[in-house]
């Protein structure tokens, strides 16, 4: 907290309040020019007769129509897809021992956050379930000031050294002669650039992992990736990572489930975290955090410097030490999630910077991408950018300045005005670079300590477990099956070589290359951290398609979807047509999607509802066996009620005895076979029937 306390303190609905100023609403309101006018006519234009030429001093035309025209900024040129959301943070025990920053010290204050999540490649109106990585962007809005922590779902990145970001970048967007694939790194130039640019090794491992294809924005961890400072009152510093760890746990869709999503709702991931917030469902993430001191700084057999690297976890441990919730969507998508500028150096008193130089290279890109998106230097006047606390300087003018600047006086050092606004010392609150002893030649070079591209490679590939395994397989698979040039193909499969035989041999096979001639270094340690298998398994918030038609068991379909809302499960009708559906005892249901527009891809699972009648109709639809056949072959839970089970054999399924498949055995007495389908879906998916 700062220490002059002249201004309010922070809570949970500081930011609101200060948005709430700037929210319009329009009910009941006359329609007026920007300038006030009432407006008589919207729907014609002025006319030199009804069938004669438009008019140029028809103003209220020409405003709208240019208004209309500019109404479009630059996309980010990374990151352009994103969707944000509301909430707060908040500290469980005092920091003090590790770092000054305010709001990490009182456990009873809350602080607002603003969050963004991302995909990275892909335009603005580009899928949400492509293969990428993930951006996780928090401001959080703190009495010293708007602190970002701008970070990805995958804790390493590509390259060593900022001045690679373009390539990088280059390489993976859609190819410059057709700007084709959109969205995608299945192409020849990505891959052509991780061949060639071995400290990608170990991202590349992550990226074609089912990390880059999560099942929702609410089931992914957050990484601050770079290495920061945590700086306590006395001076001391301690390298720190920041981890950000759903309640939900980690979990991920399947590969044709993710492409086929990204056709039928190329939405799925935004309306997934618009609905649980609406819902009340209010996604949370553990703040974690991992530290070094500085003394052990070249303890390790990975430099703490280098973005390639993770700390495993076993190693060195994350101690949690905060709550994020998420609670409110934005009121206007353009307004705050299109305008909202994060940038990593946005730090506070007690947050520091690391000589990463990924991240050195950052501190000067965001501010810079700005002026071009935002159109100037006055950005962070724009609501969702503003702090929360007061802010005061001597920069002056540029596009769009709102603030309207007292007095002559507008620099430092100034007699005229009491030297104000003037810099305050550390103990008032004022930001100190923290004093690491640098020296050196002026070198473009990188350090020895950053060459072991690969043995972080292997440990991430070791700690898979083999289900994780053979979904990487597959997707190498993929992703180089589409690239067109046979010397690329091998040259990976040669790096691939450098991680793991049996990995480089499959790819190769599928590819028909020739098998790596390189091996692997000897790596023995695994981190069980890093495999999805180890995570939080909860039924909250799943969804369910019930598939039933009329003559569905009332009694067996109200008994389960009781169960399933107590277990924060919601469930939704598919059937042959929308309206109502009536059970054997009269139960009426609303029919929430047809066969056409419902998709199992759309659900965490399945629920065949019994009722011969319900059955005999739904199988004589191909859209209603196609939905059973998808849904069991993405892995989903599958709850079968009394004689549903025609249904799955329909789609060639027998349901004895396979994973994650519940028979209903009574259509009258439930309970108990809902809680066995409760805690299948929970699973989120049943690996084992993969073999
Ligand atoms: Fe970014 N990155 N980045 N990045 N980044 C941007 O800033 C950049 C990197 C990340 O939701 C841009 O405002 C450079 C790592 C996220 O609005 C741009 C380098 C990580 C977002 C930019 C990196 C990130 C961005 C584009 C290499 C994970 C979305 C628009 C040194 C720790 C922020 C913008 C949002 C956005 C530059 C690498 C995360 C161009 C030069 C590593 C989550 O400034």
């Amino acid at each position: 907290m700062r220490k002059d306390e002249k201004h309010q303190s922070v809570n949970e609905n500081s930011k609101d309040q200060q948005l709430e100023q700037f929210r319009s609403g329009h009910d009941g309101e006359a329609m007026t020019t920007n300038q006030g006018l009432r407006v008589s006519e919207d729907e014609h234009s002025l006319k030199a007769g009804v069938r004669g030429p438009t008019l140029m001093e028809d103003f209220h035309f020409r405003e709208k129509m240019t208004h209309f025209d500019h109404e479009r900024i630059p996309e980010r040129v990374v990151h352009a897809r994103g969707f944000a959301a509301h909430g707060h943070f908040q500290v469980y025990e005092p920091m003090a021992e590790y770092t000054k920053a305010g709001f990490l010290q009182d456990p009873s204050k809350t602080t607002p956050v603003f969050v963004r999540f991302s995909t990275v490649a892909g335009s603005r109106g580009s899928g949400d379930t492509v293969r990428d990585v993930r951006g996780f962007s928090t401001k959080f809005y703190t009495e010293e000031g708007n602190y970002d922590l701008v970070g990805n779902n995958i804790p390493v990145f590509f390259i060593q050294d900022a001045i690679k970001f373009p390539d990088l970048i280059h390489a993976v967007k859609p190819e410059p002669h057709n700007e084709i694939p959109q969205a995608q790194s299945a192409h020849d130039t990505f891959w052509d650039f991780i061949a060639n640019n071995t400290e990608s090794a170990h991202m590349i491992m992550w990226h074609i992992s089912d990390r880059a294809i999560p099942r929702s924005f609410r089931m992914m961890e957050g990484f601050g990736v770079h290495t920061f400072r945590f700086v306590n009152e006395q001076g001391k510093a301690r390298f720190i990572k920041f981890h950000w760890k759903p309640v939900l746990g980690v979990h991920s869709l399947v590969w044709d489930e993710a492409q086929k999503l990204a056709g039928k709702d190329p939405d799925f991931h935004r309306r997934d975290l618009f609905d649980a917030i609406e819902m009340g469902n209010f996604p949370e993430y553990e703040l974690g955090v991992q530290m070094i001191d500085e003394e052990d700084e070249f303890k390790f057999d990975f430099d703490v410097l280098d973005p390639t690297k993770v700390w495993p976890e076993e190693l060195v441990p994350v101690k949690i030490i905060g709550k994020m919730t998420l609670n409110q969507n934005v009121t206007n998508y353009f307004a705050e999630t299109e305008q909202v500028a994060f940038h990593p150096g946005h730090v506070v008193p007690g947050i520091d910077f690391s000589n990463d130089p990924l991240l050195q290279g950052r501190l000067f890109s965001y501010t810079d991408t700005q002026l071009s998106r935002l159109g100037g230097p006055n950005f962070h006047e724009i609501p969702i950018n503003r702090p929360v606390c007061p802010f005061h300087n001597n920069q002056r003018d540029g596009m769009h300045r709102m603030t309207i600047d007292r007095g002559q006086v507008a620099y430092h050092q100034n007699s005229m005005q009491n030297n104000d606004p003037k810099p305050v010392s550390a103990s008032e609150g004022g930001y100190e670079h923290h004093q690491e002893k640098v020296e050196g030649r002026k070198v473009q070079a990188r350090s020895d300590s950053f060459n072991d591209h690969y043995s972080q490679a292997i440990l991430f590939w070791n700690s898979m477990s083999d289900v994780e395994k053979q979904h990487m397989i597959e997707a190498f698979s993929f992703e180089l099956g589409k690239v067109k040039s046979k010397d690329v193909q091998q040259q990976v499969v040669e790096m691939l070589g450098n991680i793991d035989t049996f990995l480089a041999e499959q790819v190769a096979e599928s590819l028909g290359a020739k098998k790596p001639t390189s091996k692997p270094a000897e790596v023995t340690m695994t981190s069980p951290a890093l495999s999805q298998m180890n995570t939080a398994k909860l039924p909250n918030t799943r969804k369910v398609a019930i598939l039933a038609d009329n003559g569905f068991y009332g009694a067996e379909v109200s008994g389960l979807m009781d169960m399933l809302k107590k277990s924060g499960i919601t469930a939704e009708i598919v059937s042959k047509q929308l309206g109502l559906i009536k059970g054997d005892d009269g139960t009426e249901l609303e029919v929430q999607h047809t066969l056409l527009t419902g998709s199992s891809v759309l659900f965490d699972a399945l629920y065949i509802a019994g009722g011969q009648q319900s059955v005999d109709s739904l199988k004589q639809k191909k859209e209603a066996v196609y939905f059973v056949d998808e849904a069991f072959s993405h892995l989903k839970a599958v709850g079968v009620g009394k004689e549903a089970a025609e249904l799955l054999a329909a789609a060639g399924i027998t349901p004895e005895d396979v994973p994650g498949v519940v028979v209903f055995e009574n259509s009258k007495e439930v309970a108990g076979d809902s809680q066995k389908f409760i805690d299948a879906i929970a699973e989120h998916r049943h690996w084992n029937r993969m073999v």
